[in-house]
């Protein structure tokens, strides 16, 4: 298992504590299945150009290294190419940054073909903002293409394959897209309403499709469970029936290409009629995730979207007038277990009533 040393230099400009972001880390570190073997965090104004810490740092970076027996170091922050190769040189070991982290636990969880060939297209057009002149950080990266850089010409060379490879995913990604318009149209001249579960990832969406379906999606106490979008049959008392998606969850900062290659299957949400927007109310972050979740539904351009709030993990919350004043803030809104299925019923007489008038 890899032992990981967590760095962040945090500025002014951001907002985020940094005890939850770093929190945030050691959860996406878990998740991609390594060992948060220590953590460096500094405070700055702006970053060192040559290697995002201070010259100082590094110094106690790789003593560090050297005393938790760390095998990889991975920034929160956001490393330039040359940032991570000057570490990389500097301290001995893989440098990684929550990007490539994030892209790592996707290409950990994608089964499904069209997830897989999602995630593949992230990492190439990931890789291709992410080129120097030396093109070592193909190599770096694995995946076999290009060996540190005899310059500009390895670096066209670079470019060329890797467009290549992304003109080829996407149109695998069209063939698989067809199949599933197909089933969508279906569903479409079915009339039936669409409901997409939305939230922050970990709050508990495929638990709540297990409760109040029969689907049995894997849940699990790590960030990024889901990728592949599951639709299952809701019946509301009423007689109507609804389709309800669970998909994959966001997070905050997460990758561009992230939102962009997985499109197809966030399609699902951006054609739902109704979005049931599942937040953890036992997290002390939830109200930053909620704006993080706005923030995704903004740039998917579905932020207008009638949406339900439902506060999960109300098991775990001992001050209820937090949950209802919460309720009021956020209002149409839900709390529920969806773990020890309190609550359903009243969320569903609530979906009920969105649809009284359709
Ligand atoms: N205590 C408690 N735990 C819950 C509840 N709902 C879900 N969980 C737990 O929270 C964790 C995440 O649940 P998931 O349903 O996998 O969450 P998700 O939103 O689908 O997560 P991703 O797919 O990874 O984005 C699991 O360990 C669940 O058992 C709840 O109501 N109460
Ligand atoms: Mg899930």
């Amino acid at each position: 298992m890899e032992k990981a040393l967590l760095v962040e230099v945090k500025l002014k400009s951001d907002k985020t504590p940094v005890k939850e972001s770093i929190e945030e880390l050691e959860q996406l570190v878990t998740s991609a299945g390594a060992k948060v073997a220590g953590v460096l965090t500094q405070q700055k104004d702006a970053t060192d150009i040559k290697f995002c810490i201070g010259k100082g740092k590094v110094e106690e970076l790789k003593e560090l290294c050297r005393t938790t027996e760390a095998n990889i170091v991975i920034f929160n922050n956001e490393l330039h190419p040359s940032q991570t190769r000057n570490l990389e040189e500097a301290l001995g070991i893989k440098v990684l940054n929550r990007t490539e982290l994030i892209l790592d636990i996707f290409a950990q969880n994608a089964f499904s073909r069209e997830g897989k060939l999602q995630v593949e297209l992230a990492q190439n057009e990931y890789l291709l903002t992410h080129l120097t002149g030396h093109g070592i950080e193909l190599s770096r990266l694995g995946g076999g293409i290009g060996t540190r850089g005899p310059g500009e010409t390895q670096l066209e060379l670079d470019r060329r394959i890797i467009n290549t490879r992304i003109t080829k995913l996407k149109k695998e990604l069209e063939k698989v897209k067809i199949s599933r318009e197909t089933a969508r149209q279906k569903r479409k001249s079915s009339n039936m309403v669409l409901i997409s579960l939305v939230g922050y990832t970990n709050t508990g969406k495929s638990t709540l499709l297990n409760s109040l379906t029969a689907a049995s999606v894997l849940t699990k106490d790590k960030l990024f469970a889901t990728l592949d979008p599951v639709t299952r049959r809701l019946y509301l008392p009423s007689g109507k029936t609804v389709l309800l998606t669970d998909t994959v969850g966001f997070i905050r900062k997460l990758p561009h290409t992230l939102i962009s290659a997985f499109r197809a299957t966030l399609e699902e949400t951006i054609q739902a009629n109704l979005l049931l927007h599942v937040v953890d109310a036992s997290s002390p972050y939830m109200e930053d995730q909620i704006s993080a979740v706005y923030n995704v539904l903004e740039e998917l351009g579905i932020v207008s979207k009638p949406i339900i709030t439902v506060f999960n993990k109300t098991d775990k919350v001992t001050d209820k007038n937090y949950i209802e004043e919460m309720k009021q803030k956020y209002y149409p809104s839900a709390a529920i277990s969806a773990l020890n299925k309190e609550g359903l019923k009243d969320l569903i007489s609530l979906l009920d009533e969105q649809f009284l008038s359709s």
